[in-house]
């Protein structure tokens, strides 16, 4: 029995050392097999309980058995230790906690969407109901009831995408005069902003899809003079009151007089003659307004002696590029998340 002892302490002790070297999982299974294994260290001395006394033997097999314990335990010890080493290795490769960490992205509100609500707001301070309209219009509401008969040059100005011979993507907001006229005594006071459709060829001042706001007022008493007043207040409140507008006198079959309202190109400042946004005038036109057409106003049922009222159509895109001194339209629908968080 002193000699099985003897020789159990040597395989335990060189077992140590085999587990102390092993740096890896590998190398341990190793470990395991050459002295747990069956043909193992440990079974080799196993088999000499069988040269032992009867009397020892019981005695010697617990001993064994205690020892195949240890090892055993030492190897679970041994794998946990190697196994968190290794993951503390990954961790120090991948992850350093002292880095700062990344900001997270948050949106913002599209430049557009911003001077939309803005030129929103300041009819609402003075008094304007907003109305919003359908994308889709028959051509009664975006052309005959303003004026614009079938045969009349004007509809082609209004480049438009006809989804049925009657049906269009409607080109202007203008079509919201008519529907808030029929709907509505006056006096009546609205904007009413959203997309438009026209097939116009894409440059730095135009898109295929962009966005207009109406305005309309219709009253007793009403005169151009207002109407100026308005706009020359919204273009102040947008771009403060530096920023140069013109009134052009101009035609729409819908209201007259009518007038073009013109800013100074956001582009060239008016400096250049080879302006891609200008074309070298050093204006860009921000909309079409004027006095509501009799026409227009008898076709909603409207007394044309008592009542008078304006209108206009502003894109907002050219209201954004003002304000933001932007140097091509398209890059409102680029989504170049660095362009527009600047503007934010
Ligand atoms: C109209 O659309 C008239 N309905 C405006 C109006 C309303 C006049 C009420 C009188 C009374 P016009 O076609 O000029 O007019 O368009 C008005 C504005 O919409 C333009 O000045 C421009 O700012 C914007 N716009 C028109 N087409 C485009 C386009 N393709 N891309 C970007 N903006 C456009």
């Amino acid at each position: 029995m002193s000699e099985l002892a003897t020789k159990l302490d040597h395989v335990q002790t060189r077992f140590e050392e085999a587990v102390a070297a092993a740096t890896d999982e590998r190398a341990l299974d190793a470990v395991r097999v050459a002295f747990l294994g069956r043909s193992g260290e440990v079974t080799t001395v196993r088999r000499g309980i069988g040269a032992l006394p009867p009397a020892e033997r019981p005695d010697a097999g617990k001993v064994i058995n205690a020892a195949v314990e240890r090892m055993e335990s030492a190897l679970a010890d041994a794998t946990a230790r190697i196994e968190n080493r290794a993951f503390e290795a990954e961790l120090a490769q991948s992850v350093d906690v002292t880095f700062p960490a990344i900001a997270p992205t948050t949106g913002s509100i599209h430049p557009v969407r911003r001077v939309l609500q803005d030129a929103v707001a300041y009819f609402e301070r003075h008094g304007f109901a907003t109305v919003l309209g359908m994308e889709i219009e028959p051509d009664y509401y975006t052309f005959d009831a303003l004026n614009i008969p079938a045969t009349h040059p004007a509809r082609e100005g209004f480049d438009s995408f006809f989804i049925s011979d009657t049906l269009l993507l409607r080109p202007h907001t203008s079509p919201m005069q008519i529907r808030t006229m029929q709907s509505h005594e006056p006096p009546i006071a609205v904007v009413a902003p959203g997309k438009c459709y026209r097939r116009d060829a894409v440059d730095a001042r135009h898109l295929f899809q962009f966005h207009q706001i109406e305005g309309l007022l219709v009253a007793e008493g009403i005169h151009f003079g207002h109407l100026k007043g308005m706009l020359t207040g919204l273009c102040r409140e947008l771009f403060g009151a530096d920023q140069r507008v013109r009134f052009r006198p101009s035609f729409f079959p819908f209201t007259e007089p009518s007038a073009e309202v013109d800013t100074t190109c956001p582009k060239c400042k008016g400096r250049t003659s080879a302006c891609n946004m200008c074309g070298g005038s050093g204006w860009i036109e921000l909309g079409g307004a004027g006095m509501v057409h009799p026409n227009v106003l008898r076709e909603v049922g409207y007394d044309t002696e008592i009542y008078t009222g304006w209108a206009f159509g502003f894109g907002i895109e050219r209201l954004a590029l003002t304000r933001y001194d932007i140097d091509d339209i398209r890059r409102f629908v680029e989504c170049d998340p660095d362009f527009l968080t600047q503007l934010a």
